[in-house]
């Protein structure tokens, strides 16, 4: 992300978004597959109110696909629906249209049935920095683009791009600010790259992360590195990927900063398996 976030750019982001809901039907919530609690704005629902609102889970392809199907289901149990996207490869994205149409029929059914032939269904993107809106606009719009005029109230240089089923999407997403008071958060946000590295320790993280795949994974870190014996703490195991990779420092000591930033980059390319960060609650 390009900006700490503040009082201001908060009430901006916000204002922002409620201005481009007034012009909505449906909104598409894009969180992170790995970190579905943690990537998920703290006021999204005071600030969609009431609005129709379906949940996408983006990048499943990095995260635990067991885990991906608990969190769609608890969320459809929370009368939200939910489906899990990749939207690089641009798998699962096919039935966002039928989903935000569907969410929209109660709306135009009595339309319909009174002869009148309703308007297409909008909609729009919001999620945290990072999460994978402009992929999944993309994986979305496809090559199909039938871009739509400038709409009034809309700000300049946003689009409308008719989809499948009818379906406008606002070509410009919503960006919202993450949950950052809560230090684990802050830590699975920064493991898997929603924070840009220059406003966290990296080597914090690493070993937070390391140590999370000490207890939860160990036989990922005994393959990926070829360790034998795992010790008990997360930098032991940052000193032991750095002898193995040989990112030493001066003084032929293994340099923590490089190894931390290795294992960062290894597990955001899911190098080390799919893993999820978040359980679902309860
Ligand atoms: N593996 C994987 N990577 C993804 C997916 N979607 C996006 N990414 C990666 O995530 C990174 C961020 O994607 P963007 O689409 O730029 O994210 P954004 O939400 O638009 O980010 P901002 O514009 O900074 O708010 C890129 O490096 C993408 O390659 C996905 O479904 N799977
Ligand atoms: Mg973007």
């Amino acid at each position: 992300m390009s900006i700490q976030w503040y009082p201001g750019h908060m009430a901006r982001a916000r204002r922002l978004v409620q201005e481009n809901l007034k012009l909505v039907d449906v909104v598409i919530e894009l969180l992170d597959a790995r970190i579905p609690a943690s990537s998920r704005n703290p006021l999204i629902g005071k600030i969609l109110g009431g609005k129709p609102h379906l949940v996408v889970l983006n990048k499943a392809d990095l995260a635990d696909p067991d885990l991906t199907r608990a969190w769609v289901d608890w969320f459809r149990a929370r009368g939200l629906p939910s489906v899990a996207v990749d939207s690089t490869r641009r798998k699962g994205v096919a039935e966002i249209p039928v989903l935000v149409r569907r969410l929209v029929e109660d709306k135009i059914a009595p339309l319909a049935a009174r002869g009148r032939r309703p308007r297409h269904p909008r909609c729009m993107v919001v999620g945290i920095p990072n999460v994978g809106k402009s992929f999944f606009i993309n994986a979305l719009v496809g090559s199909r683009v039938t871009r739509t005029g400038n709409r009034p109230g809309v700000t300049r240089g946003q689009q409308w791009v008719r989809l499948a089923r009818g379906v406008e999407l606002l070509d410009t997403p919503g960006v919202l600010w993450p949950k950052f008071d809560d230090p684990q958060v802050a830590l699975k946000l920064a493991a898997t790259g929603a924070i840009k590295e220059e406003v966290f320790d990296v080597e914090e993280v690493a070993a937070w992360l390391a140590e999370w795949l000490l207890q939860s994974f160990p036989r990922a870190l005994e393959e990926r590195y070829g360790l034998e014996r795992l010790p008990a703490r997360g930098y032991q195991v940052l000193e032991l990927i750095g002898a193995r990779r040989g990112l030493m420092g001066p003084g032929g000591t293994v340099d923590i900063f490089r190894a931390s930033v290795y294992l960062l980059k290894e597990f955001r390319e899911g190098r080390l398996g799919r893993f999820t960060l978040d359980l679902p609650p309860g």
